[in-house]
């Protein structure tokens, strides 16, 4: 879902994670990554720069105890995107209620009554819908047969002209049901028909929540919509439907927010299970792939030490900085899983590949255990006789141990080689991380 969106801001919060050092440069481009992104997904331009500025004017603020700048600026655009997306969920109310479904023609609002029925059926209430579409010929029967196939009661009248007349037969007629849900006719505008139409059933339903059904293929369209329906016919709460199908999702997600009727579902399939609740601060943290931001924020504090970093920098630094950034990649979990975490997708390696380094990252994990406090602070002094000790100690072979030492002097020989200005761009793109991939544990 959202595939643009998400790999755009996904690309800039990777980057950010893999940094050690955050400038102002590195913000710059993160706030291009997420306008890019934005203004393919169709949200409003202004709202774009104002975001842009909020994030630039907070990037630098003073960070709170115990957080980096990186975790600091990925909170910052998961606030912020939360906030132009609708900061908190709309209540649902499980409790029996009379729903009447309005929009325009094809917007999804037969598809969805069918997937509001299932929704509330599925939390133990008991709902019907009812067919208040005498306006298109073939409304009645695609609604029956949608509400056949998953088994729901269906009221209509096909020969009944008069929409507020079905529905309040309809009301009569399933009375034995808690949940009312009533699907309207459309037009192409709201246009005075429409209008007469729906507050003549809004005056014989008095529903309990009035959803207005928008697709979010028509993009920042959608805050049009919404003010012209809630000003005319009052809106309690909005649909969007088709997520899954257009790449204009953000305008239509962002629009609607600047009326005061909240999202309240969203659909994502043309299945009758494809209805979700629409929950801001989930939704963009889906957008930015991790599924669980937290997880996300705990990587980037452990994946990369700055102060390990900056003796990279600098080339000083002895084998416990090289074995604690090896444990602190394992501490956050494999080895796969980092690199998926950079934007490095394991299926570039071979498999087993990656295995392997993991295993071998444990077995240096225990020799360096194995070694004096001297010989960590200065592997030079580790002679055959040291390294028989210590592979006996660690459980693990001499060639293991040489393994180790010639991976670590292998490092710290490359990082001599390099210019110091080349040495500090490494360490700022991808940290000792990406050292070690390319000289050490690679
Ligand atoms: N891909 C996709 N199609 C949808 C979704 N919701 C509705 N549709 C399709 O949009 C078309 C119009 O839907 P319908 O419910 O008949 O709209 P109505 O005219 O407002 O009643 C149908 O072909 C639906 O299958 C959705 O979430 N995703
Ligand atoms: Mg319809």
């Amino acid at each position: 879902m959202l595939e643009k969106l998400s790999s755009g801001i996904r690309k800039g919060l990777e980057r950010i994670a893999r940094l050690a050092l955050v400038d102002k440069n590195a913000v710059e481009s993160l706030i291009r990554d997420i306008q890019r992104s934005l203004l393919a997904a169709d949200v409003n331009v202004k709202l774009v720069y104002e975001l842009s500025d909020r994030i630039r004017k907070k990037a630098f603020e003073k960070l709170p105890p115990g957080i980096s700048r990186k975790e600091y600026l990925i909170k910052l655009v998961y606030e912020e995107l939360t906030e132009i997306l609708g900061k908190e969920p709309a209540k649902i109310e499980l409790k029996p209620q009379k729903i009447l479904l309005v929009g325009l023609f094809g917007s999804g609002k037969t598809t969805s009554a069918i997937k509001l029925a299932k929704f509330y059926q599925k939390r133990g209430l008991k709902p019907c819908v009812i067919c208040a579409d005498t306006f298109r010929p073939a409304a009645f029967e695609q609604l029956e047969q949608l509400a056949k196939r998953v088994g729901m009661p269906f009221y209509g009248d096909k020969n009944e002209k008069d929409a507020a007349a079905v529905v309040k037969a309809g009301l009569e007629a399933m009375k034995k049901y808690d949940v009312i849900i009533v699907d309207s006719a459309g037009r192409d505008a709201l246009d005075d028909e429409l209008i007469k139409e729906i507050k003549n059933i809004d005056e014989v339903m008095k529903p309990d929540d009035t959803i207005l059904v928008i697709p979010a293929d028509i993009g920042q369209e959608a805050q049009r919509q919404a003010e012209e329906f809630n000003k005319i016919l009052g809106i309690t709460s909005v649909l969007v439907t088709k997520l899954d199908a257009t790449g204009r999702a953000g305008g239509a997600l962002t629009a609607c927010n600047v009326t005061k009727a909240k999202i309240k579902f969203i659909t994502v399939g043309e299945k009758p299970d494809d209805l979700e609740m629409y929950d801001p601060k989930r939704f963009v943290s889906r957008l930015i792939g991790f599924g669980d931001l937290q997880s996300l924020l705990e990587k980037a504090k452990e994946a990369t030490d700055e102060k390990t970093a900056e003796k990279l920098a600098t080339g000083r630094f002895d084998m416990d900085d090289f074995i604690s950034q090896i444990s602190s990649v394992q501490k956050v979990g494999s080895f796969s899983q980092i690199l998926d975490m950079l934007g490095m997708s394991g299926a570039k390696l071979p498999a087993g590949a990656l295995n392997v380094q993991e295993q071998k990252m444990k077995k240096w994990t225990h020799i360096v255990k194995s070694m004096t406090k001297e010989e960590r602070a200065d592997p030079d002094i580790i002679t055959t006789s040291r390294i028989k000790r210590i592979a006996k100690g660690s459980g693990t072979s001499e060639a293991d141990v040489r393994e180790l030492l010639k991976s670590y002097k292998q490092t710290k020989k490359m990082t001599k080689k390099l210019s110091p200005k080349r040495l500090e761009k490494l360490a700022k793109r991808g940290g000792f991380g990406a050292l070690l991939k390319k000289f050490g544990a690679g």
